[in-house]
């Protein structure tokens, strides 16, 4: 066995959120795609519980400050049981492991990964068109049960696919900058998502936007939208939810990986310079629920499922883009103003965005 010192942050936690990961792991990277490879295939086959097992094990070893040397090492990380560590030995023997490769040459997943890259296209849609014969995004087109959502994903395909730059996201949140301000001088605009934890290119922008008084806030987004309709910005709402502003009861409610309550308009978005359609998810925050809608946004998804699972099972809290809640009969919430004080009060160290990459 071989002899190894390491932080016990790395190994002895099955709570992402406990440690910092970084967006390019420095080691262990072609052993992690190979595995990402087996996770995103058990996600097209509707085995969630199967794919959270890749994920757990996926994120530790990004995190992990060294190649991993044998099976036996691989075996001590919490989240690596005998099916994933039987895959790693086969790539520290291989460099390779088969049943990634039959995944990636496989018909079928090259499909499925085609399908559900369109929006709001999950795998059920996915293995429907599959099973339809349909090889193609243009076959798919001519679906004649296509609802309108569905439609307008496939129109949209080709520019949604194009990743941007984090010189794109700029030039959009300068357009965003100038017309929420235009509307609401004081209001205040955080890039949330992939871009804030530092991604390189990114498949939309998320952000977040709040103002003090509480009665703007709460009409806020039909303000926002409603002139970038105006101004010509707006190609197509894709998703549109305003929500009843009564108490505590909502704000209460927290479904796990249910959608949140805030008000929200995900838009197809042009960009002037170069006329891409591009996804711009808006999301309305209460000033009051400023600091966790940001914590919630800004992801990565897993990070985001561990917080919200320690919270729960080590802290006896409810954690949710609306607020922090104390889970005694009955629920009390406990005022956050910021990010830090939200790590602070549940006793986790402060992880920096660029660090919530796993
Ligand atoms: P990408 O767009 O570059 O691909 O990466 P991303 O920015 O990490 O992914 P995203 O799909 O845009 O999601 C951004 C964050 O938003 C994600 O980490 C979790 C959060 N998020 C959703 N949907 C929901 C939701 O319904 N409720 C809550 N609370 N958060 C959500 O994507
Ligand atoms: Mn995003
Ligand atoms: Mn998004």
């Amino acid at each position: 066995d071989i002899e190894f010192d390491l932080d016990p942050r790395f190994l002895n936690t099955k709570y992402e959120c406990l440690r910092p990961t970084p967006l390019k792991p420095k080691y262990n990277q072609s052993l992690v795609e190979l595995l990402e490879v087996i996770e995103h295939s058990r996600e097209l086959n509707g085995e969630e519980r199967n794919a959270l097992s890749y994920r757990h094990a996926i994120a530790a070893l990004k995190a992990y400050p060294h190649n991993i040397k044998s099976y036996a090492e691989a075996r001590k990380i919490i989240g690596v049981g005998p099916k994933i560590g039987n895959h790693i030995k086969e790539f520290l023997t291989t460099d390779t492991i088969p049943e990634a490769e039959e995944i990636l040459a496989s018909e079928k997943y090259q499909t499925l990964d085609i399908f559900s890259r369109v929006y709001g296209v999950g795998y059920k849609t996915a293995l429907k068109w599959y099973r339809k014969g349909y090889k193609s995004i243009r076959e798919c087109m001519r679906d004649p049960y296509l609802t309108h959502i569905q439609r307008l994903g496939l129109e949209l395909f080709n520019d949604f696919q194009k990743k941007m730059s984090r010189q794109d996201i700029q030039e959009l949140l300068g357009i965003l900058d100038t017309i929420i301000k235009s509307i609401y001088s004081d209001c205040i605009i955080t890039p949330v998502g992939g871009y804030r934890r530092g991604k390189e290119f990114n498949g939309d922008l998320d952000v977040v936007v709040s103002h003090p008084q509480e009665e703007i806030a709460n009409n806020l987004l039909k303000d926002i939208v409603e002139k970038l309709m105006d101004t010509g910005h707006l190609k197509h709402k894709l998703f549109y939810a305003r929500n009843k502003k009564d108490t505590s009861s909502e704000l209460l409610s927290s479904h796990r990986n249910v959608m949140d309550k805030l008000d929200k308009c995900f838009c197809a978005f042009i960009q002037p310079s170069t006329q891409i359609c591009r996804q711009v998810d808006l999301i309305i925050a209460p000033y009051s629920q400023y600091s966790t809608a940001v914590l919630g946004w800004t992801g990565s998804k897993q990070f985001e499922r561990s917080l919200r699972n320690y919270a729960k099972k080590e802290r006896n809290m409810t954690l949710t883009s609306h607020g922090l809640f104390l889970n005694v009969i009955p629920k009390r919430q406990v005022h956050v103003t910021s990010e830090r004080e939200i790590f602070n009060i549940l006793g986790i160290p402060w992880v920096e965005p660029e660090m919530r990459n796993c």
